[in-house]
């Protein structure tokens, strides 16, 4: 159900406080509100895979991501749209944001074509030719309902030489244009951004440059997180986030692990995503405020704690390290299903304290503990 009266119909950011560069604030829609700094779950395939959505909210997520390239090819765009929607199909009414395919084409299809007009290819699924353009995918994000819908653009795998990557930023804002002239008008929703330029400090502000003069409801930093490393993403993230508009959302697109998330925070991000909780909870591999824990490993085999003494999730509150690794040991559904609540529970956990700490204006003594936290060894 889309809440409150018509003043509340718009779509707006409020920065509440900072510290530093991290920043802490409130992204208003027509669905609810976003706290920021926020982490988006990834439901890819209009589900985030081995939970509900009930649950998914429990974990304190207030907005998830889906996937045009997942979506257009199945169930396509228009059999979501007949059926009322992506929130209504997928039973999640609060806040979604659509990535705009051109990412996952490059990653995940058969047989792709560039041209200035947009991308062929083939489905990853079952070899079918498609098409994305600007226009297509506004067209296919309008059609699922987004509440967020992301320009559609082009990202280079680094490294690449400067040129290339230049050329590829060019294109990208070229695309910017044409994905803002096909979003037209639609209060309540917002259109984003997405700054390129690899690691070129000269080539991201102009980048960012191009985009404000555009003009978007937010701003996202793409093309970072592709093979470069964390000191390298850090040391792009120490310009980026400030070139682009201080009074809107920033955004930093498929990122990361918890130490990813708590830098890019600290540099002035707002936003993330990242398959990684979701993903690793199904690998056995569960994040913890004490580092990173493998449950497959033979030394959880008569352990009755819990994963996490301090951690509230059912998967620490109701379960032993012996039961998550026989239930992982065993394939058995429920395994990923644990793993996965826990370790978002633990994404929404950090985002938590650190809009708290912003707040508080002790974001640094936070990261301290954080990174102390963390260092404790074997566990
Ligand atoms: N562009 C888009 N989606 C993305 C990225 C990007 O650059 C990235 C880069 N980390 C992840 N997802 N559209
Ligand atoms: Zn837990």
């Amino acid at each position: 159900m889309v809440k409150g009266n018509d003043m509340a119909q718009t779509f707006g950011f409020d920065l509440l406080a900072t510290d530093g560069r991290a920043r802490t604030g409130r992204i208003s829609t027509p669905r609810g509100d976003i706290r920021t700094p926020a982490f988006m779950p990834v439901g890819t395939a209009a589900t985030v895979k081995a939970m509900m959505p009930e649950s998914v909210a429990a974990t304190g997520a207030d907005i998830l991501l889906g996937n045009t390239y997942h979506l257009m090819l199945r169930p396509t765009a228009e059999r979501i749209a007949s059926l009322g929607g992506l929130h209504k199909f997928m039973n999640w009414d609060k806040p979604i944001l659509t990535d705009s395919g051109g990412f996952q084409v490059m990653s995940l299809a058969d047989l792709r074509k560039l041209t200035e007009d947009g991308v062929t290819f083939k489905s990853h699924i079952d070899g079918s030719k498609h098409m994305l353009s600007p226009e297509r995918s506004m067209e296919i994000q309008k059609l699922l309902g987004s509440d967020i819908v992301m320009c559609f653009d082009e990202c280079p795998a680094l490294p690449a030489d400067k040129a290339r990557i230049a050329q590829s930023m060019e294109l990208s804002m070229r695309w910017a244009k044409r994905s803002r002239d096909a979003f037209g008008d639609r209060p309540g929703y917002a259109l984003f951004g997405i700054q390129q330029g690899g690691l070129e400090e000269d080539l991201r502000a102009q980048s960012a440059e191009a985009l404000r003069d555009i003009g978007f409801e937010g701003y996202a930093v793409g093309g970072l997180a592709v093979g470069e490393g964390q000191e390298a993403m850090f040391g792009c993230l120490d310009f980026a986030p400030e070139q682009l508009p201080k009074d809107k959302p920033r955004y930093l697109m498929g990122v990361g692990k918890p130490d990813d998330i708590v830098g890019a925070v600290k540099r002035g991000i707002d936003m993330m995503d990242c398959v990684l909780p979701s993903r690793s909870g199904r690998t056995g591999q569960v994040f913890t405020r004490h580092g990173v824990v493998n449950i497959k490993n033979a030394r959880h085999a008569d352990d009755p704690r819990p994963l996490d003494e301090q951690c509230s999730c059912p998967a620490c509150q109701k379960y032993s390290r012996a039961y998550l690794h026989h239930v992982y040991r065993s394939q058995e559904m429920i395994s990923g299903m644990l793993l996965t609540w826990h370790n978002l529970h633990y994404f929404q956990q950090i985002m938590q304290e650190m809009r708290d700490a912003i707040a508080e204006q002790r974001f640094d003594v936070w990261e301290k503990g954080f990174h102390e936290g963390r260092a404790q060894g074997d566990i």
